[in-house]
């Protein structure tokens, strides 16, 4: 409760830099007020009129080109989306609503005492574009703590479920599927309710679904790795991270301040890559927050995407276990030629969009400059970042030689004790539900329709650009 007395004016300070270029604080609308929903319904109607108004003006405007390539490609640079919440720039990284990640991490609210920013800050600002103050903070760590409870057949299932067999993310998206039982928007829509009233539904379940991950991820954790006994209870007078942390069975203060920066950062990355998408597209035929979130869970779990930070921790520590500590650059050249030449990519290198060293990576290697310089592992990573580059623009081919997220994660874990690799996709996926489920708020507030782009076979392709027979 203490941190509920410090005094508006004094945590205020937080709005007071505001560069961002395209959130909606810059309307005027920014309020201290802890109603979020409240703030949320205030915001929406203004939103929708803005969009329509849009629409109506600019509706048929060209925004890009559809190439064969493009087709064949994975969609790659085709602009098919609307994404509210962030935007990826090729060359600066992710920006939150219009925040860098330096940006974040100076205004975001932190713990008393703490330097990182709190995720639950992160998650206020995407889903409102305000930067919110400590007591908005503080009020999202009690609601979510509130809200933490599991149906008690979503406990027997991750108890009977084969741990040693069942991959963590497996079970993760088992249990978030079973979880749609408690789906305030499955009720409604049964009921019958107005569209306009969507959002509301998805917003309960959302900070529902956000509040239980936590208690979902420990409990898979302690009985993959551990002997299943139990997590502890939540305690309402700590933030959602560390609640996490101790139901982990973690003490450190370190630890719980690099798992805030952890699920902050890897909390939303526009709208086009395999997990927000998917949740967009199942979310589009209204199922339920629990069977969206579920869905990009799955798609997290492939190893060219959130899976990587677990294939880059068995890279390196194979590596490692190879070439013994301290070894000189042309060694670590010579392994990672060898990994390409067996067809294998180098994990934790290379983006669909980036064109530059990863900012999510940046930070993580400066919380590790600070906290573990001497660390064998972050000087194995921080010499893979001086050698790799190069091999792979020799390649050729490689349109993004820099390190993404993945590739520096999983040090840090395994220097906090967090060994278990095939366990780090999970803490991906807790994060990831910040982005993704905000705005899966707005994309029912905005009643946005189902998705069906239209698909076409090779000889219709050839036939619509004149290919003859
Ligand atoms: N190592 C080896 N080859 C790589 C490579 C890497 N790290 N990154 C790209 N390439 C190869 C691709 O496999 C592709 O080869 P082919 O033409 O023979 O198929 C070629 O370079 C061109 O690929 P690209 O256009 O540069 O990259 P894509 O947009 O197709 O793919 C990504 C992007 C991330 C899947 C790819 O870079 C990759 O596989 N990286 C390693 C896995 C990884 O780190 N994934 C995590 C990404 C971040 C996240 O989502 O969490």
């Amino acid at each position: 409760m203490a941190l509920f007395r410090m005094s508006v004016s004094k945590l205020s300070e937080t709005n007071q830099v505001l560069p961002a270029v395209n959130t909606i604080v810059r309307r005027g609308l920014a309020t201290e007020s802890t109603d979020l929903k409240g703030i949320l319904a205030n915001k929406i109607p203004k939103e929708i009129e803005r969009v329509k108004n849009f629409r109506k003006s600019h509706g048929s405007t060209k925004v890009g080109d559809v190439t064969v390539d493009m087709m064949y490609g994975g969609m790659r640079g085709i602009k098919g989306l609307v994404w509210e919440t962030s935007v990826l720039d090729p060359n600066e990284g992710i920006r939150f609503r219009g925040y860098s990640i330096p940006e974040c991490q100076k205004l975001l609210p932190k713990a008393e005492g703490g330097k990182e920013p709190l995720p639950e800050g992160l998650f206020w600002l995407l889903v409102t574009g305000d930067v919110p103050t400590k007591a908005q903070v503080d009020w999202l760590s009690k609601q979510w703590a509130q809200r933490a409870e599991l149906p008690p057949h979503v406990v027997n299932l991750l108890n009977n479920l084969p741990a040693q067999k069942v991959h963590p993310m497996s079970q993760f998206s088992a249990a978030v599927t079973a979880c749609n039982t408690e789906s305030k928007f499955l009720e409604a829509y049964n009921r019958g309710i107005k569209k306009t009233e969507y959002w509301e539904h998805v917003y309960e379940d959302s900070m529902n679904l956000i509040a239980k991950l936590p208690v979902i991820a420990a409990m898979i954790y302690r009985n993959t790795y551990q002997d299943g006994k139990g997590i502890g209870a939540i305690d309402a007078n700590k933030d959602w991270s560390e609640n996490f942390t101790r139901m982990l069975g973690f003490d450190s203060n370190e630890f719980t301040e690099l798992m805030r920066l952890y699920l902050t950062i890897h909390s939303d990355h526009e709208g086009g890559n395999v997990s927000a998408h998917t949740v967009h597209l199942v979310g589009s035929a209204l199922s339920d927050p629990y069977l969206s979130f579920g869905a990009g869970l799955n798609g997290l779990a492939g190893p060219l995407h959130g899976l990587a930070n677990q294939e880059v921790l068995v890279f390196l520590t194979k590596m490692m276990k190879e070439l013994g500590e301290n070894v000189p650059d042309d060694k670590v050249k010579e392994y990672c030629l060898k990994t390409l030449k067996s067809g294998q990519v180098i994990p934790g290198y290379g983006h669909a969009v980036l064109r530059k060293t990863d900012p999510r990576y940046t930070c993580q290697r400066e919380f590790a400059q600070k906290h573990l310089p001497n660390d064998p592992l972050f000087k194995l990573v921080a010499q893979v970042y001086k050698v790799v580059p190069p091999i792979l623009m020799e390649t050729g081919k490689v349109k993004n030689p820099w390190p993404n997220v993945d590739a520096h994660s999983g040090v840090l874990l395994q220097y906090y004790g967090l060994k278990e690799m095939n366990y780090y996709t999970v803490l991906f996926g807790v994060s990831r539900a910040l982005g993704v489920l905000s705005q899966l708020i707005w994309s029912r507030a905005f009643g946005l329709p189902i998705e069906r782009p239209k698909s076409m076979s090779t000889d219709d392709l050839m036939k619509a650009v004149g290919v003859k027979a």
